[in-house]
């Protein structure tokens, strides 16, 4: 990949980080004319000079916070603006500034100067701004951030105009549930690295008998003409001791640990989500400066057949749900509270996997995953993948450099998901999919690729390209809504028809009822606490059939909870197919996943 590195922040005694969260001033440009503010330079100026500021959270989604509809439903431009101040020892560094989400667009100034942009939500971007900073003073941030998706944006929208009463507005559409929430959705940071600084590091881990294979490459920045740099290399086991024999000095080489703990999932092990510390440090000879960098990693290997998934030589089954990034009031918004609550949740489940169903989660999520041993289908921000057109085709491709870039070294990560049902059946999805898989391919062989099929298997066009199939199915929900009697035998004949077709692993990646908590009917009936459970039940029941097939690897809930989406008929509050309420309380169903789940494990 030519893309440089984007390494998370982490504070080492070469490197400083500085959080910019908290209260933002904040300004909407007028639905109506979205290039007002840049029209006007506003990020020339204070913003409450410009016009009437509120105190805007971040990181946060701006939709939920206000008791405004308008801006609920805004379309278009907002603009975030802060002061802070740079001390003056920082003028022997280099600073950086990280947002770790910004939906949908963005552009930062810092003081009058455009520092960067960015396209495309859930995905990190950087930007080097030691020039344009006053050290030892007061500096200031300008954020301007637009919502619109358009036909070539990742995911895909479309405006509308509306008449209204008084005339006719800009209206965001989207053929997705989940609600369009937009802001700086994750933290903000300052953070410095010496002028010659570890500008990436990636990691393969392999095992050969009772040896664990650590293969690495450190990417230097920041050189000068002539200057010799250095490089030492070391590993640290959870307790922080050496766990090689010694320091290795060269950019990339291999580590061999003898009788590694190895990364393991939940349930397969006593001791899931062990961590190493690759401790990296670059220096250049006649010269006291180091850059060091500490970077968890995991020791495991993961390969796959075509009828399974094998993580350390062992076959893995795949329980769990597809989640989303959602949480009352905050949106999409980073909260760690949420964050640390759904993984209590998940563990009290007993579940092993989940989808970061429908863009990629933050960073602090992927790190409680690699910690706790869940495994991680992560997936792009591409959903129902329609109009393919060259333009598309290459921000789609994009989304999957700046995805993997991220997320290359993560344990938990055992599967990429290039698109959340896609149309399939179109004649040139065949070809779009086909260079997607092959660039995703490209930049990580080392992990299996697959699409969340909703599409017919006879008309599909894609999975050949795919080495893992997933399929979204509402069976007595969409299909034949009230019919509970007719899901075990579909879903195990769709599965088979996916295996006959493509010969490769199969897992149910989506299923589920909407449940509204507190309604009760006996016998079940459509939205009742009973029918969901109901539900799923007949899916347990398809899934015990097929494991014995052979084939089949997962089965993934539609939803661990209940989100926000867009305003609908069909939709009370929300999309109600979560197991957990929307401020993470169970459903009736969830006691029943429970024991499955748990007993599924005991099976392993
Ligand atoms: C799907 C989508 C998911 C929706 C779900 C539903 O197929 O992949 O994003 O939320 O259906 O409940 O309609």
């Amino acid at each position: 990949s030519l893309l440089p590195g984007m390494l998370y922040p982490r504070e080492s005694e070469s490197r400083e980080v500085k959080s910019l969260d908290g209260m933002w001033d904040f300004l909407v440009s007028p639905s109506g004319d979205t290039l007002k503010g840049y029209r006007e330079a506003w990020y020339a100026n204070e913003l409450s000079k410009v016009g009437k500021v509120m105190q805007m959270p971040v990181p946060s989604s701006y939709n939920d916070i206000t008791t405004s509809r308008e801006l609920r439903d805004h379309v278009g431009a907002v603009w975030y603006q802060r002061t802070f101040f740079v001390p003056s020892s920082w003028r022997e560094q280099r600073v950086f500034i990280r947002f770790g989400s910004v939906n949908y667009l963005a552009q930062v100034w810092v003081n009058d100067g455009l520092v960067t942009n960015h396209e495309m939500g859930h995905l990190p971007f950087e930007a080097e701004i030691s020039s344009y900073l006053v050290y030892g003073g007061k500096n200031r941030i300008t954020v301007a951030v637009d919502n619109t998706l358009l036909q070539t944006s990742v995911p895909q929208g479309k405006i509308v105009d509306t008449a209204v009463d008084n005339g006719s507005v800009h209206t965001q559409t989207y053929t997705f549930d989940f609600f369009n929430y937009a802001g700086i959705h994750r933290p903000v940071l300052l953070h410095t690295k010496p002028r010659f600084y570890i500008e990436d590091v990636t990691v393969r881990t392999g095992l050969i008998g009772d040896i664990g294979i650590i293969t690495y490459v450190v990417q230097p920045a920041g050189l000068q003409e002539r200057e010799i740099p250095m490089c030492r290399v070391s590993l640290l086991d959870a307790e922080d001791k050496l766990a090689i024999r010694e320091p290795v000095y060269r950019f990339s080489d291999t580590l061999k640990v003898p009788y590694p703990n190895l990364w393991w999932p939940r349930g397969m092990n006593s001791n899931p989500g062990y961590l190493y510390t690759l401790e990296v440090s670059l220096s250049v000879v006649n010269d006291s400066k180091v850059d060091v960098y500490r970077l968890p990693i995991g020791i495991r290997t993961l390969s796959w057949s075509n009828s399974s998934l094998l993580l350390n030589d062992k076959p893995v089954y795949m329980r769990g749900f597809g989640r989303h990034e959602d949480s009352i009031l905050r949106g999409r918004g980073l909260d760690l509270v949420t964050v640390a609550r759904d993984h209590e949740l998940l563990q009290w489940i007993g579940a092993n996997a989940y989808r970061t169903s429908h863009y990629p989660y933050s960073d602090e999520v992927l790190d409680v995953a690699d910690r706790l041993g869940f495994l991680i289908i992560d997936e792009c921000p591409s959903v129902d993948t329609e109009n393919f057109s060259p333009i598309l085709l290459s921000r789609h491709k994009e989304s999957l450099s700046e995805l993997i870039r991220r997320d290359k070294n993560r344990p938990s990560v055992i599967m990429w998901s290039i698109a959340n049902e896609p149309r399939t059946q179109l004649q040139a999805a065949g070809e779009y999919f086909k260079q997607v898989a092959h660039h995703t391919k490209a930049l990580d062989p080392t992990r299996p690729i697959t699409i969340a099929m909703a599409r017919a298997v006879q008309e599909d066009k894609a999975g050949e390209y795919l080495d893992v199939i997933s399929f979204n199915r509402y069976n007595a929900w969409y299909i034949n809504p009230g019919r509970i009697d007719t899901i075990t035998n579909r879903v195990i004949a769709e599965a088979e028809a996916w295996y006959r077709k493509y010969n490769k692993p199969v897992l149910m990646s989506e299923y589920g009822a909407d449940t509204m908590p507190g309604l009760h009917e006996l016998p079940e009936y459509v939205w009742s606490e009973e029918y969901q459970k109901e539900v799923l039940s007949k899916h347990f029941e398809a899934f015990d059939r097929l494991r014995n097939e052979g084939f089949f690897i997962g089965e993934f809930i539609w939803n661990f909870a209940d989100f926000r989406t867009a305003q609908t008929y069909i939709r009370v509050g929300g999309n109600k197919k979560g197991v957990f309420t929307r401020d993470r309380q169970p459903k009736m169903a969830a006691y029943h996943v429970r024991k499955r789940y748990h007993s599924l494990q005991k099976e392993l």
